[in-house]
């Protein structure tokens, strides 16, 4: 196989989020989010799994940060902020003990010589806030610039990296319509309403995030979507459009367009579930980002759907080598996508900020974790990405998820995401051969 070798400064890192491996859920004052209460919803969760614990590393960050150095030699490490560790309310006061983890994370991940990237809103919503209507009231947008500003004050002169949000799509769609993550509810209006007050949240948080941390590039991460139609037909080639303008158009023209797709449109009014956009709000949500972070693990095939309400479009199950997660794996579509996305978008910079994959890991007699599956599936992935580069996309980094096995949400513990097999018993860490893998690609700038 030719080297692949990546450019100069091409950042190679590793990712994670608060809820997923903090645990600590009531320590230091730390408030309940929608995750806590989700989770402990009999039926919410795969095996009434909850965060409590999760990877303990609100208490072990040290010798995860050494793992981050010593064994794997990352650039950079990103993580998520809990918004109720900082206020537990989700607004008014401010828990100084809450800030005072993110300093000690912060200065830890600098002394190690790993730049931090730090996503303010990775789905664990206050409580606080959810009893007030959550993401779709209005009065959330106002929390979370006030929660922004906060935060940043904080770690603005040290955190450089900033990322707003992290996959819009999936905590308003899967959280507010499909109602399978927190908080589990189902309405299309809610959903719509959800996504237009996270749009304004965060158009109206990059100025201050600017103002309160010098030089740093402010951008939010998308998982963005590539769909290929399951035949030639044009109803089938119609529906592809419709799957990518519904997780892809739906934030990015809003974003460099300052207005949302027609087609779209034209479906939420026919269906009477359009957001109240109130004066002046698009001018607060255009703005280019300074980088566009896209989280991306298979595609979809669909087809023409008359039975599925408003999209009219459905997945057709292909065949293949397929993750845990049952998501197909499909290297080429990350190709794909960043060039879709480049060409129509022209973003100043992009970052892979999470691609990775579920595979059923175990010890094995020697100690180590031989997950062979995952490793070719980081080479597969990380090929289409230097090919992307290759023809110009300007992509500064990639991150792997995960660098530890964590808790996948409605999954529970059942799936391994991490480059870093947890033992949840004992906590232990054990660097899988793909994390030996991605320590040697690091090294080499390639492979
Ligand atoms: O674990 C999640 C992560 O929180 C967001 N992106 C997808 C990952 C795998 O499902």
């Amino acid at each position: 196989m030719a080297k692949i070798t990546f450019p100069d400064g091409f950042v190679w890192g590793a990712a994670t989020a608060s809820y997923q491996i903090e645990g600590a859920a009531t320590a230091d004052g730390r408030g309940a989010s929608i995750w806590d209460t989700f989770s402990a919803t009999p039926g919410k969760v795969l095996n009434g799994d909850t965060g409590a614990v999760a990877c303990d590393h609100y208490n072990r960050y040290p010798d995860d940060i050494r793992l981050m150095r010593d064994q794997i030699g990352l650039d950079a490490y990103r993580f998520s902020i809990a918004w109720p560790r900082i206020l537990p309310q989700g607004d008014g006061a401010v828990n100084p003990a809450g800030l005072d983890f993110y300093d000690r994370l912060v200065d830890g991940l600098l002394e190690a010589g790993i730049t931090p990237y730090a996503t303010l809103f990775h789905w664990d919503l206050p409580q606080a806030l959810e009893d007030r209507g959550g993401w779709p009231h209005r009065g959330v947008v106002d929390a979370y610039i006030n929660y922004a500003d906060v935060t940043t004050r904080r770690l603005g002169d040290r955190v450089k990296h900033w990322m707003t949000f992290n996959e819009p799509w999936v905590f308003t769609f899967l959280g507010y319509c499909a109602g399978i993550h927190a908080p589990g509810k189902t309405s299309w209006a809610d959903y719509l309403a959800g996504m237009h007050h996270f749009l304004l949240a965060h158009g109206g948080a990059v100025p201050v995030i600017r103002q309160n941390s010098a030089d740093a590039s402010v951008g939010l991460v998308l998982n963005l979507n590539w769909a290929d139609a399951a035949s030639d037909s044009a109803e089938d080639q119609a529906a592809v459009a419709r799957a990518m303008s519904f997780q892809n158009n739906w934030i990015l023209d809003p974003l460099y367009r300052g207005e949302y797709p027609a087609d779209m449109v034209a479906l939420y009014d026919e269906a009477g579930i359009m957001p109240e956009i109130r004066d002046g709000d698009m001018a607060r949500i255009q703005g280019a980002p300074d980088f566009l972070g896209v989280n991306f693990y298979t595609r979809l095939v669909v087809r023409h759907d008359d039975s599925v309400e408003i999209l009219r479009f459905s997945d057709v199950p292909q065949s293949g080598e397929h993750t845990e997660m049952g998501w197909e794996v499909s290297p080429e579509s990350l190709y794909r996508l960043l060039m879709w996305t480049w060409q129509n978008y022209a973003p100043e910079h992009l970052y892979i900020t999470e691609n990775g994959a579920a595979f059923a890991d175990e010890v094995s007699a020697d100690g180590a974790v031989h997950d062979e599956r995952r490793l070719n599936f980081y080479r597969e992935y990380l090929t289409n990405v230097h090919r992307a580069i290759t023809e110009g996309v300007p992509m500064r980094g990639y991150f792997a998820w995960s660098l530890l096995d964590n808790f996948e949400w409605a999954e529970g513990y059942s799936k391994r995401f991490g480059i870093t097999y947890v033992d949840y018993e004992t906590q232990q860490r054990i660097l899988k051969d793909s994390g030996k893998w991605y320590a040697q690609v690091i090294e080499n700038n390639g492979f």
